[in-house]
């Protein structure tokens, strides 16, 4: 996969970039991402890359030209150009699956008061990673990569599989534990120290089903329950729960 990351500030990407799965995932060139300075498009000797916006108001505006050109430079067949913006579509675990399908991406980090509106011309989606406003498309920019890179085929190692987290199955992740057995008096649930298997996978459905239903009811409002999640529905819902159901 390869990711294009256009911003006036690609010195940010240095270090989210430079360590762990990121970086490894470059490493073993399963992703190739290419951080592209926008003033480097600048014909004028001083690189200017943004400007007072028409119509006068407060703060800066980036060039039209100057993005079209560097996306021009850049884009291929069969790539796909992201503008992060916060009137975008709100990143979830659905939208970063379908972006992890693409084999070439080119991520525009708007700065200021934005961009001008006819870099539209070369922009096929609009992304927002949550309805604030931040300083720069850079950090959303750092969020879809790292959402995107570790769905990308080999970048996670088999102890850090990507089956059974959160929104992997549009439920909320289980709850985990790791020795030692007791913590502040607090014990491990039997039941993960039993061995039997059909236990555990039974009980972490029951628990990412209590833990959606507590924390986050819309997540369950756009899904389909099989004839398990459905008996253990109404066991959460209709019988008096031990303590160690977590
Ligand atoms: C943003 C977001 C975001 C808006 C003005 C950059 C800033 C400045 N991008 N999701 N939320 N962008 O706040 O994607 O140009």
């Amino acid at each position: 996969m390869r990711i294009d990351i256009l911003t006036l500030f690609p010195e940010m990407f240095e270090s989210p970039f430079g360590s762990s799965i990121i970086k490894r995932a470059q490493e073993k060139k399963l992703v190739k991402i290419n951080l592209v300075n926008l003033r480097d498009f600048a014909l004028d000797r001083h690189r200017q890359a943004d400007d007072y916006p028409y119509g006068g108001g407060a703060g800066m505006v980036l060039k039209a030209d100057i993005v079209i050109r560097a996306i021009q430079a850049l884009r291929s067949p069969e790539c796909k150009v992201v503008y992060l913006t916060p009137q975008g579509k709100v990143l979830n675990q659905a939208l970063v699956k379908k972006m992890a399908a693409w084999a070439h991406l080119i991520l525009l980090c708007g700065h200021y008061e934005g961009i001008d509106e006819r870099c539209q011309t070369v922009i096929d989606e609009e992304i927002s990673i949550g309805d604030y406003v931040l300083t720069g498309g850079e950090i959303p920019a750092m969020v879809v990569t790292d959402a995107v890179v570790r769905l990308v085929p080999g970048v996670l190692g088999s102890d850090e599989a990507h089956t059974e987290e959160s929104f992997g199955s549009g439920l909320l992740e289980y709850p985990q534990y790791t020795r030692p057995r007791v913590v502040s008096g607090l014990e491990v649930p039997p039941v993960l120290v039993s061995g039997d298997h059909q236990a555990v996978r039974r009980w972490r459905k029951k628990m990412s089903l209590k833990r959606t239903l507590l924390k986050r009811p819309d997540l369950l409002l756009q899904r389909e329950f099989d004839p398990e999640e459905r008996e253990l529905l109404e066991e959460i819902l209709f019988s008096r729960e031990g303590q160690d159901e977590g």
